[in-house]
């Protein structure tokens, strides 16, 4: 079964090879990372063969083509993910073990490619292997960002952001193709001309600045299926070796202007999770990106197909949140202005070829741009907008005569300010939430009006995650025990993972079950040793809150839990109590100071529980520096305890509650997102739920009545626990956290003091943690807990959810690439 390249022998003298040619250094000689290099380069090689496989079976079976458009792909590491889509890894490893090798060493040598902030960025990377592994064609389209997700560094407590200069070394998993690169224009004006042929105007746009979008692909290996498709990302280069022009005119300005856009352009990823910065520079990438890929679409297209007004039957653009909406109006100028369709049946195109998943209900996240900024950057794509909003304004007229209110809500421009969501919901054909909860908020809150006006585009697909990468490769231990138990069909059927369930009563499974929970536990607890110098005990709870860090997160509910845990542990020595580790991991955006104060502010309590003898090791408090996909598969294999814990209605999904459950940890989180479509599958008794509904909060929210004071002045623990935020506590310095204590209590923080209900969660909370402290303490029903969380998570693959999109949205064709 295992290809040539991956007989030992072959595989053993290919590494030898390559580092001779790449390095001219014999193996001994080379260094982990020219190995790295090395191995990859034969990874690669195999990899290519079914690239262009695939490509001759695409060329022979002209499936239609999903084409994800992407501002964000957090892929993680792809060597150990290949090896394992391969059906490769097992070989390696002992090849290289036989050359000496410790393969975890050489993945180690990889940089994470993060082009991504989170959640939104690695369902991006999940979509693209279940495709792949679902045979189905399709192009991931986004930006080769230069520099990454920062890397963060924890200094006296704080984060300090670093640059991730991921493409150093060169990355071996990516192909230039400046055959296929495209021109992308910005600035200049509209010349309108009369057209006496067609008797129609013509739109040419002149005076602009041009840079050069070039391709790089990667690829994207299904499970053993032979699949590869592609990820392609566009760098920017400056136009003026595609032509001298400006030169030779002496343009010599335009010319240095047009060289520094190029530059700029895809210099770095935007770090921001749920927030909208507004920059100029963000809407180019938008555009720079969207353009370049409609062009390459379009034309591959072409090279095949004659008429272009049946693209909708071969290719779809799904728009991953609003951030390449612009590419609706680009889609248009391409159909009108270049193939000179005229609006009408361009319209009918577009609206058959785009559709489009809503991520967020977070206001600051919303997409708007001013038309002072839009229509000067894109002139002709901001002229093609207008009218799509005359014509779109027109309608709510007819099905709401009169009704003024509803234009001001729904128009695509109004106030000065272009609204990408709502462009996005009237051209697209689709219109998705996440999770079946996040897709309700959006029908009957936020988009109502859209939703009231065009019910049929609305319909929820629940996020997923791949078992390749976060059971396969993260956690081999319970990914052998798996398949020990079931076989191994679940690395394609997750479903399968139901068979579990008869083994929830079985005291040798659970067992088995526990001790690889603990082996996990001891692996996390070697990586906090040597990255972070904290040592922690693998018997005590590991209670564990990954993510980006947003005050809708909630991170701060658990560190005000953690000083209240401390507090009652002091003030009674002799109390029962479980062992715990509070495990944090999570990155602030650059820009956004409160999330930062909240890490300091988890590492001031660290620093001070700790180092506190007097509580005996009980509680222990670690901040985890540069979490990232790699480290997270070490840390979701090793949790117990899966906090899951925004303020309902405010975490569209969330994915790292699905890897969580995956690996075998109950969830401690209140009622939102996914977390609920979780409950529903483990059952209620196999989760620890809490705090305010999605109702209740909505109802505070629309009608005010939340009193975030009332319980401060009447719960003296809690209020301790805020007292001790600004009496010296937690540092000597008793300003340092005035701002954090000020958004909960101050009345003049905007929209209301404790936006995010954290006080009026916090008993809820408290007692939730209670019930998951009794349950850990009970062993054998702790172990049925865990194992039944892995046995029901079948639901949550990525596998799942595309195929979903596939039936009701996308309507591909399978592929074979794979003879048999
Ligand atoms: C997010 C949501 O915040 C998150 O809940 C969801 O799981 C993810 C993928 O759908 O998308 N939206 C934004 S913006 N960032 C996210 O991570």
């Amino acid at each position: 079964m295992i290809d040539k390249q991956f007989e030992k022998e072959e595989f053993k003298k290919s590494v030898k090879e390559n580092v001779k040619f790449l390095y001219r250094k014999t193996l001994e000689e080379a260094t982990q990372e020219q190995i790295f290099q090395a191995v990859s380069y034969t990874v690669k090689d195999v990899i290519i063969d079914n690239w262009l496989k695939s490509q001759k079976a695409y060329e022979k079976q002209d499936p239609k083509i999903v084409y994800y458009m992407s501002m964000e792909f957090l892929m993680g590491r792809a060597l150990g993910n290949n090896l394992i889509n391969l059906g490769a890894y097992g070989e390696v490893k002992e090849a290289l073990e036989e050359l000496g090798l410790d393969i975890n060493c050489i993945e180690d040598q990889e940089p994470d490619p993060a082009l991504g902030n989170g959640g939104l960025g690695r369902l991006a990377a999940c979509f693209l292997d279940s495709l792949a592994t679902l045979n189905y064609c399709a192009y991931g389209c986004g930006i080769r960002y230069r520099y990454g997700m920062f890397k963060q560094e924890i200094r006296d407590g704080y984060q300090v952001e670093a640059p991730d200069n991921w493409l150093k070394n060169g990355y071996p998993f990516e192909l230039r193709r400046p055959e296929y690169a495209k021109e992308v224009h910005f600035g200049g004006y509209v010349r309108v001309e009369w057209d006496p042929v067609k008797n129609e105007n013509k739109f040419i746009h002149e005076g602009y600045q041009a840079v050069k979008a070039v391709p790089y692909d990667m690829p994207i290996t299904g499970y053993n299926n032979d699949v590869v498709n592609t990820l392609r990302i566009w760098d920017a280069e400056p136009i003026v070796d595609f032509n001298l022009d400006s030169f030779d005119k002496g343009d010599y300005h335009n010319a240095v202007e047009q060289e520094n856009l190029a530059r700029t352009i895809v210099e770095v990823l935007y770090p921001n999770d749920n927030h909208m910065a507004g920059k100029e520079l963000r809407l180019k990438q938008q555009y720079f990106f969207v353009s370049a890929s409609l062009q390459a679409a379009i034309a591959k297209y072409k090279k095949t197909h004659d008429d272009i007004t049946k693209l909708h039957e071969k290719v779809v653009f799904q728009m991953n949140d609003t951030h390449p909406t612009v590419a609706v109006a680009e889609l248009m100028r391409i159909l009108i202005d270049e193939e000179g369709l005229g609006w009408d049946q361009a319209w009918d195109i577009t609206t058959k070829c785009c559709a489009y998943t809503n991520h967020t209900i977070m206001s600051e996240a919303l997409e708007k741009w001013p038309i002072e900024l839009f229509s000067r950057l894109l002139p002709r794509v901001y002229q093609i907008i207008e009218e799509i909003n005359r014509r779109f304004i027109l309608e709510i007229q007819q099905k709401y005569p009169g009704n003024f209110e509803k234009i001001k809500k729904m128009a695509i421009i109004y106030d000065g300010q272009v609204k990408m969501a709502h462009l996005a919901i009237v051209a697209g054909y689709s219109v998705n939430g996440v999770a079946r909860l996040h897709t309700e908020i959006l029908k009957n809150q936020e988009l109502k009006d859209f939703y009231e006006m065009m019910p049929e585009k609305f319909n929820n697909k629940t996020n997923g995650i791949t078992q390749r990468r976060f059971l396969a490769h993260g956690n081999p231990l319970l990914a052998d025990w798996v398949t020990d138990k079931i076989g191994p069909d679940w690395i394609t059927d997750l479903s399968q993972l139901s068979k579990l369930k008869v083994y929830a009563d079985d005291e040798k499974a659970l067992q088995e079950f526990m001790t690889i929970k603990f082996k996990n536990k001891e692996r996390l607890a070697k990586y906090i040793l040597e990255h972070n110098g904290v040592e922690v005990d693998p018997h005590s709870i590991f209670d564990i809150q990954v993510k980006r860090l947003h005050e809708y997160k909630r991170q701060l509910l658990n560190i005000l839990h953690v000083i209240y845990l401390y507090n009652q542990i002091k003030a009674h020595p002799e109390m029962d109590f479980y062992p715990r580790t509070f495990i944090f991991g999570a990155k602030a955006s650059a820009a956004y100071a409160r999330a930062k104060k909240i890490i300091k502010l988890i590492n001031c309590v660290a620093d001070v529980v700790n180092n506190d003898a007097s509580i005996n090791g009980k509680l222990k408090v670690v901040f985890i520096e540069n979490y990232r996909v790699s480290n997270a598969e070490i840390i979701f294999a090793a949790a117990d305890v899966s906090e899951q814990i925004s303020t309902a209605s405010k975490e569209a999904s969330g994915t790292g509650n699905m890897k969580f459950m995956l690996n075998g940890a109950p969830t401690l989180g209140t009622m939102d997102g996914a977390n609920v479509e979780i409950v529903q599958e483990v059952g209620e008794e196999n989760a620890f739920i809490f705090g305010m509904s999605s109702d209740q909060i909505i109802n505070y929210e629309n009608n005010g009545g939340y009193d975030p004071d009332f319980i401060y002045n009447t719960d003296p623990e809690i209020r301790q626990v805020l007292m001790q935020l600004i009496n010296g506590t937690f540092s000597s310095d008793t300003e340092m956290f005035r701002d954090i204590y000020n958004s909960l209590l101050d009345k003049r923080n905007m929209p209301r003091p404790d936006q995010y209900f954290i006080l009026g969660d916090f008993r809820s909370y408290a007692e939730a943690q209670k019930r998951v402290e009794e349950a850990y303490k009970d062993e054998k029903r702790w172990a049925k807990m865990a194992l039944l969380n892995t046995a029901c998570s079948g639901k949550f693959t990525s596998d799942r959810t595309i195929q979903e999109y596939v039936d009701d949205i996308w309507h591909l064709d399978k592929v074979v690439v794979k003879e048999n």
